[in-house]
């Protein structure tokens, strides 16, 4: 492959916050709106935040499963979904986007925090399943919000990987995996040049509130050291604003392989920031100070994958 040139004109599509109520029609009629946005800006690529189709439901305790399960998905694309699929496949526009789904893996039914990546002929080319879940699996009332991954989803039992598209490769995690040195690591070593990453960000923390006015400064810092430890391009979405009483934080970014934020958005709503996301910039990274087949020393890493708590 040619190294030189091979520019991925991104967009990150920013959500504003959707309502409890919001039908997934609506959703989906917002981001076909960013979709065109996007088209009129020649963009190649554009990447939704985590569990678009809906509000952040794992924000409510809800005692009925079926309640629960009206939130996900259990097929894509779907009725709801359709008019996403035929117009950036129309547009020739890759996509990727998040969504709570519900499918059958190893015999069982298996409840997945997903994001898929869908190539312009409107293929689903790759599926990722997030790995890290926060928050907790029990109903705390002392919360102001509650924050119920653990309970209503499943981790993940795939990990990381990348897939070819425009030229490139390209690998997904969503939201709290930006936070983990690993995700970056697991990407860049299945051949990312290119991490999509949407997110649902709550401004209060409620297990540690002294951090609350920190939650912008984790966010790039996150993104941005993953992006220069691993030589790739970060780009991460946000979906933002004030949703059924939850401050969700903005700060949509696109971050060059050096750690530079390359474009931010200004908003807390719907809102497309564009940039020329040229891959071969990856090797200014990863052919010197990260070079990891000369510099890397996996043999004194071995806790790493060993276990998953402290050793006392
Ligand atoms: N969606 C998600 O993973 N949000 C978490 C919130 C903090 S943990 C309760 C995050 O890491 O941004």
């Amino acid at each position: 492959m040619d190294d030189k040139n091979r520019v991925v004109r991104t967009a990150a599509a920013q959500m504003g916050p959707i309502a409890r109520d919001e039908p997934r029609a609506s959703a989906v009629a917002r981001m076909i709106k960013l979709l065109e946005q996007a088209a009129r800006d020649k963009v190649d690529l554009v990447v939704f935040p985590e569990l678009t189709l809906t509000s952040f439901f794992p924000r409510w305790f809800m005692p009925d499963q079926s309640e629960v399960d009206a939130y996900f998905e259990t097929e894509m694309p779907n009725a709801a979904t359709a008019p996403l699929f035929a117009r950036a496949h129309a547009l020739g526009i890759a996509f990727s986007f998040g969504y709570a789904e519900i499918c059958r893996h190893d015999g069982r039914l298996h409840h997945f925090n997903t994001s898929i990546l869908v190539d312009g002929a409107g293929q689903i080319i790759d599926r990722y399943r997030k790995v890290h879940l926060p928050g907790h699996t029990n109903h705390e009332l002392w919360r102001p919000f509650q924050h119920l991954e653990k309970r209503y989803f499943d981790p993940s039992p795939f990990g990381f990987q990348s897939v070819d598209l425009l030229g490139g490769k390209i690998g997904q995690a969503i939201c709290n995996d930006r936070r983990w040195p690993e995700t970056y690591r697991e990407l860049a070593l299945s051949g990312a040049e290119m991490a999509l990453i949407g997110y649902n960000t709550p401004r209060h923390y409620p297990p540690a509130p002294e951090h609350d006015h920190l939650q912008d400064f984790h966010n790039h810092l996150s993104l941005q050291s993953g992006a220069y430890a691993n030589g790739m391009w970060v780009i991460g979405v946000a979906k933002a604003g004030l949703e059924e009483g939850c401050d969700l934080i903005g700060g949509s970014a696109i971050v060059a392989p050096t750690g530079e934020i390359i474009a931010q958005a200004r908003t807390l709503g719907d809102e497309i920031i564009v940039a020329d996301c040229d891959l071969a910039r990856c090797a200014e990274i990863r052919t010197n100070i990260f070079d990891f087949a000369q510099h890397r020393r996996p043999d004194a890493y071995k806790r790493i994958a060993g276990r998953t708590a402290h050793p006392d």
